[in-house]
C-alpha cells in the first residue's frame, strides 16, 4: 500500500549545536554549562566531551551537501548562545553570528529551509554562575539574546523555536543533576521551569517583529505512558508522570495555568515553601502567546509501576516487556504512541499546527568490510513512525513535517559518543561521514513523498 504525505509537507532532520559543532572555545565562544559539565570528571560516560564532536563547526558545508544529497527540504539546527553573546548579554561576537550567516544562506541556496532553535541547553557559563534559570534575569537575557539572532537571520529565517524540550533543562539539569548544570533541588527545577516557560512567552513577540511573517513555537518532549496494571498506585504513577513532564509545560502554553494537581503535589511534598510566589502577574499572559506551531519530539512508550517502597519523593518505575523490541537507549519501540499522542495533542490542546520535531533510535551498527551500514532496525523504527505520523494526519491532526533525529551520530549527553541516532554514520577517529542504509531510505521516502 502507498501512503502519500500533504504535499509540503515538511522532511528533515534535526541536530543541536552542542551535540555536533565541537570548536568549543573558538572564534570568541565562550564556556557553556555544558563545556563546563563535560569537563568535570565522572560526569560523562567514558569522560567524553563536546569539544571536538562532529567537527561540524568546521564542516558544515560538507554537512549541508549531504542534507541535499539526501533531498532533505529542511534543516533543525540549533544556535549555541555563548558564540553570539560570549558574556550572556551586551556585547555581540559577530564571528559567531557570521558562523549562522554562512550555514543559513547556504542551506537557503541549497533549497533547504532552516528551522532554527534558540536554545537547545548550552547556556553561557557566566549566566549559570549568577544563578542560571533559577533567576528570572535570565529570562531577560533569553529575551535580548532571542533579539541579537532574530534581528540578525530573521531576513532569512522564518521558522523558529524558541527553546527545546524545557523539561530536560529543568529538571534534568536541576532536579536530577544528569544534565548540566548537575544541580540537585527540586525547588529550583520547578522555578527554572518557569523562567524557560516566561523566557519562551517573551521571546516570541520580538521574533515576530524581527522577523517578517516569521513562524514561531516551541518543542517540548512528550510520550506515551500507560499505567502497568490498573491498581490505583499505577494509575497515580501515569497522572504524575503526565503532569511532571507534559501537563505541567502544555497547559500554561496554552492558556491554562500550572495543572493545579501538581502544585498540590510539590506543595506537599515541600518543594515550594512559598508556594508559586515566583509567578508574577502577567507571566501566565506571557507564556501563553499564541504559537503557529508546537514541535514534539516523541520517541518511546512508557509503562509505569509506582514503586513498592517509596521514599515520599513522587517517583516511578518503568515495566520492561519480555516481547517487546528496545533500541539501545532501552527505548520501546512504540509507534502507535506517536499516533495516540498526536491525536491526544490537538484534540485536547488544538496547536495551529504540529511539527515532528525529534524522533529516532539508537542502534550502534556500523560499517562491515565494504563499508555498508546496514540499519534494518532504524529503518523498520522510521517506517512504524511515519506510518503513525500518517494516520494521525488522516485523523485530521494538523501535522505540518516531520524532523528525523539526528542527522548525523553525535554527542548523546551524559551518553556521550555510546548511542547513534544519525543515519549518518560519524567515525569519531577521521571525521569520515558514511551513509547508513536508513539515510538511503528515508531519501526515498522523501522523493516520493510517502511510502
Ligand atoms: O539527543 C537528544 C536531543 O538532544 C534532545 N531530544 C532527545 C535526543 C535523544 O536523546
Amino acid at each position: 500500500m502507498t501512503l502519500s504525505f500533504p504535499k509540503d509537507f515538511v522532511w528533515g532532520a534535526a541536530t543541536a549545536s552542542y551535540q555536533i559543532e565541537g570548536a568549543w572555545d573558538e572564534d570568541g565562544k565562550s564556556e557553556s554549562i555544558w563545556d563546563r559539565f563535560a569537563h568535570t570528571p565522572g560526569k560523562i560516560l567514558n569522560g567524553d566531551t563536546g569539544d571536538v564532536a562532529c567537527d561540524h563547526y568546521h564542516r558544515w558545508r560538507d554537512d549541508v551537501q549531504l542534507m541535499r544529497d539526501l533531498g532533505l527540504n529542511a534543516y533543525r539546527f540549533s544556535i549555541a548562545w555563548p558564540r553570539i553573546l560570549p558574556a550572556g548579554r551586551g556585547a555581540v561576537n559577530q564571528r559567531g553570528l557570521d558562523f549562522y550567516n554562512r550555514l543559513v544562506d547556504e542551506l537557503l541556496e541549497q533549497n533547504i529551509t532552516p528551522y532554527v532553535t534558540l536554545y537547545h541547553w548550552d547556556l553561557p557559563q557566566v549566566l549559570e554562575d549568577a544563578g542560571g534559570w533559577a533567576v528570572r534575569d535570565t529570562a531577560q537575557a533569553f529575551a535580548e539574546y532571542a533579539d541579537v539572532v532574530s534581528r540578525a537571520l530573521g531576513d532569512r529565517v522564518k521558522n523558529w523555536f524558541t527553546h527545546n524540550e524545557p523539561f530536560c533543562a529543568a529538571f534534568l539539569g536541576y532536579q536530577m543533576g544528569v544534565h548540566a548544570p548537575g544541580v540537585t533541588d527540586w525547588h529550583k527545577a520547578i522555578v527554572a521551569s518557569h523562567h524557560l516557560l516566561l523566557s519562551h512567552g517573551w521571546a516570541m513577540p520580538i521574533i515576530r517583529q524581527n522577523s517578517a511573517d516569521a513562524q514561531a513555537g516551541i518543542v517540548l518532549n512528550v510520550g506515551f505512558n500507560m499505567p502497568a496494571t490498573n491498581r490505583r498506585e499505577d494509575l497515580d504513577a501515569v497522572r504524575f508522570g503526565d503532569g511532571f513532564v507534559h501537563r505541567w509545560f502544555l497547559d500554561p502554553l496554552f492558556g491554562r495555568h500550572y495543572p493545579a494537581d501538581m502544585v498540590d503535589a510539590y506543595c506537599a511534598n515541600g518543594f515550594l515553601p512559598k508556594g508559586m510566589s515566583f509567578v508574577q502577574a502577567d507571566d501566565l499572559a506571557a507564556i501563553s502567546a499564541p504559537m503557529d506551531f508546537l514541535g514534539v519530539n516523541y520517541y518511546r512508550r512508557s509503562i509505569m509501576s509506582q514503586p513498592t517502597a517509596s521514599d515520599g519523593t513522587p517517583s516511578h518505575e518503568e515495566i520492561r516487556l519480555p516481547d517487546s523490541e528496545y533500541t539501545e537507549m532501552g527505548w520501546e519501540v512504540y509507534p502507535d504512541g506517536l499516533y495516540q499522542l498526536l491525536c491526544r495533542l490537538h484534540f485536547e490542546y488544538r496547536p495551529a499546527k504540529i511539527f515532528i520535531t525529534e524522533n529516532g533510535a539508537s542502534y550502534a551498527d556500523a560499517p562491515d568490510a565494504q563499508g555498508v551500514i546496514d540499519d534494518t532496525r532504524r529503518i523498520d523504527y522510521l517506517r512504524g513512525h511515519l506510518t503513525a505520523a500518517h494516520r494521525a494526519i488522516q485523523a485530521g491532526v494538523p501535522l505540518a513535517g516531520y524532523f528525523y533525529w539526528s542527522l548525523m551520530d553525535n554527542f548523546e549527553w551524559a551518553y556521550g559518543y555510546s548511542e547513534r541516532f544519525g543515519i549518518v554514520w560519524i567515525d569519531y577517529a577521521t571525521q569520515q561521514r558514511i551513509l547508513k542504509a536508513s539515510a538511503r531510505w528515508y531519501a526515498d521516502v522523501i522523493r516520493r513523498n510517502g511510502l
